[in-house]
């Protein structure tokens, strides 16, 4: 039988392509005051204040806590500006992101 004889089934589902997600992750730190992390977290991620300060002891406390899943694009560009927003004060303060599993 000649290849171009090869029958195949028809698609019963067609699936929709979804772009994989990344993860943005607060990490800890000694110096960088509370305030100002939670500060940060309301000012990049829109979070209000009690989420914020959940989020901030959490890696506080753990060492650090997933603050948001977004596309690779978005996730890289919150990460920076977060992490810029503390070197212009001065602080070590250190947003990472790693692709979720
Ligand atoms: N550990 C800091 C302090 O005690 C506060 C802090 C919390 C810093 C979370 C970073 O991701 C962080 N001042």
């Amino acid at each position: 039988m000649a290849d171009s004889d090869i029958k195949t089934r028809p698609k019963t589902h067609v699936k929709t392509a979804r772009p994989p997600l990344y993860k943005v992750i607060l990490v800890n730190d000694d110096f960088t005051p509370r305030e100002f992390v939670v500060r940060v977290l309301k000012a990049e991620f829109r979070m209000s204040e009690d989420q914020a300060n959940r989020v901030m002891i959490t890696a506080h406390t753990k060492g650090s806590c997933v603050v948001a899943v977004f596309t690779r694009e978005i996730a890289e560009d919150k990460a920076t500006r977060a992490t810029d927003m503390a070197r212009n004060e001065g602080f070590p303060l250190l947003f990472t992101t790693e692709p979720e599993t």
